[in-house]
C-alpha cells in the first residue's frame, strides 16, 4: 500500500484554454495515479449530469440563452453542489483530478466583460486546490488542433481574451505546463508534479479555501 489510511487525498485542478489537452492529461493522470495504488477519481467542470449541469449544457449548446450574470453563478452553483462530496472524497484519501475549476468560471466570464472581483464572489468558501497545472498554449495553435465543437466561446477571439484573464488569476504557485510539447512529454512532467503533491498532501498538509 501507498499510503496510511488517515492520509487525505489532493486536489488537483487542470486549467488551460479549449484544446490545450487537459481532458487527455486528466485521463492519463487518473490511470497513473490509479497505476502506482493511489485512490483517486477524474472530475470535471461543469458537471453536466445535475440538474444546475444540464441548464449550463444547454446554455453552452446554444440551445437556451441566459444573462451573463445569470450562467456565471450556474457554474459556480455547479461547484457548489459537489463540494460536500468533494470534501468527503478528499477526506476519506482519495484524489481528485479536476479538468477546469473556478478559474475558468472566473476566466471565461471576465472575458465577457463582468467585473473581475464580483466573479470571484461567489466561489469564495469553495475548496482551494493543492496544486493548479495551467497547460499553456497560444490560442492560435490551440485553434489549429481543430476540433472546436461549435459550442459558445469556442472562437479564437475570445479564447485570447480568456487567455488575458487567465494570466490575471495564476499566481507564482501554479505550475505553467508547456502544453505546445508531445502529448508524452507533457504527461511525464505533470506525472511527477501531482505525485509529489499527493505524497505532501499524505504527509499533512491543510486543506484550505477560496479565494486564495
Ligand atoms: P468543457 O468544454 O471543458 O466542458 O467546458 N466554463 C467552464 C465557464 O465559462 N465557467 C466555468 O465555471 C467552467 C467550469 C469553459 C465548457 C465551457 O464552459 C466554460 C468552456
Amino acid at each position: 500500500s501507498t499510503g496510511q489510511s488517515d492520509a487525505r487525498g489532493a486536489l488537483i485542478v487542470l486549467e488551460g484554454l479549449d484544446r490545450s489537452g487537459k481532458t487527455s492529461q486528466s485521463a492519463r493522470l487518473l490511470s497513473h495515479l490509479n497505476g502506482l495504488g493511489y485512490p483517486v477519481e477524474s472530475w470535471r467542470f461543469p458537471d453536466r449530469d445535475t440538474a444546475v449541469g444540464k441548464m449550463i449544457s444547454s446554455y453552452l449548446t446554444n440551445q437556451s440563452q441566459l444573462d451573463d450574470h445569470t450562467i456565471h453563478l450556474l457554474f459556480s452553483a455547479n461547484r457548489w453542489e459537489k463540494r460536500s462530496l468533494m470534501e468527503a472524497k478528499l477526506k476519506s484519501g482519495t484524489s481528485l483530478i479536476v479538468d477546469r475549476y473556478s478559474y475558468s468560471g472566473v476566466a471565461f466570464s471576465s472575458a465577457k466583460g463582468l467585473d473581475i472581483e464580483w466573479c470571484k464572489a461567489p466561489e469564495v468558501g469553495l475548496l482551494a486546490p493543492d496544486l493548479v497545472m495551467y497547460l499553456n498554449i497560444p490560442p492560435e495553435k490551440a485553434a489549429e488542433r481543430g476540433g472546436y465543437g461549435g459550442e459558445r466561446y469556442e472562437q479564437l477571439e475570445f479564447q485570447k481574451s480568456v487567455a488575458k484573464y487567465y494570466e490575471m488569476l495564476s499566481d507564482p504557485s501554479w505550475k505553467m505546463i508547456d502544453a505546445c510539447l508531445p502529448l508524452e512529454d507533457v504527461e511525464e512532467q505533470m506525472k511527477e508534479i501531482v505525485l509529489d503533491c499527493v505524497v505532501s498532501c499524505q504527509k499533512g498538509k491543510p486543506l484550505t479555501h477560496l479565494w486564495l
